[in-house]
């Protein structure tokens, strides 16, 4: 079977491969690159759910594959939940993380250590090609530093401290964040999902 894995975040890809790997998942797992011809598809869902499902149901009717998909983001509560779906193009730029962080640390300069939780958030979708659908979602709470650390990951991950750790997401091993993390969690409630429907 062909799982297609309907995302063009270079970040997210790595982690969802050695997630779904892990996991021992009898399938193969195509990269929504392969597809050059499949547009990408409008996130216009109001929730990480919806826009996860409708990335996946896109690939799927397109390719005629089974597709996963995540959405995700960067949840402060400072702010009421944003930057939340619009993570990814915080600052007007879809996909610059270092614009999008820069302009996140700019707007809490002034918010003081114990005001300053966040958390990340990850909706996984299961689509297949007959319109068959499933979503599971999970979250790693954290507080924001004031100066990025660390060179791992991408995105958001230099300024999120997780909960009970001394170190950013962005200092973590590939294998310590995706033990713990938003999309770690959601993608390994999926995979009995995915065993169940692709057999
Ligand atoms: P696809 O839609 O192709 O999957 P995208 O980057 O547009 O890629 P999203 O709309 O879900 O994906 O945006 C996710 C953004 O949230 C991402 O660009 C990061 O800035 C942030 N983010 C999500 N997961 C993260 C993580 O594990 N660590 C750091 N930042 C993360």
């Amino acid at each position: 079977t062909r799982l297609i894995l309907a995302t063009r975040n270079t970040g997210k890809i790595t982690e969802l491969r050695a997630i779904l790997e892990a996991a021992g998942l009898d399938v193969a797992l195509v990269g929504a690159d392969a597809y050059p011809d499949v547009p990408d598809v409008k996130e216009t869902g109001v929730t990480f759910a919806e826009n996860a499902l409708l990335k996946a149901h896109a690939l799927a009717r397109a390719t005629g594959h089974p597709a996963v998909a995540d959405d995700s983001g960067l949840c402060v509560d400072v702010l009421g939940g944003a930057p939340g779906i619009f993570s990814a193009r915080w600052s007007g730029t879809h996909g610059n993380d270092q614009a999008n962080l820069d302009l996140l640390l700019a707007q809490l300069s002034d918010v003081p250590d114990g005001h300053r939780a966040a958390h990340f958030a990850c909706a996984a979708a299961l689509a297949l090609p007959d319109g068959t659908e499933r979503v599971v979602e999970g979250t790693l709470d954290g507080t924001l530093r004031h100066t990025p650390t660390g060179t791992g990951g991408f995105g958001y991950d230099p300024i999120l401290q997780p909960l009970g750790e001394t170190r950013t997401c962005a200092e973590l091993t590939p294998d310590e964040k995706n033990a713990i993390s938003h999309r770690g969690k959601a993608f390994r409630a999926l995979v009995p999902v995915v065993r169940e429907l692709l057999g």
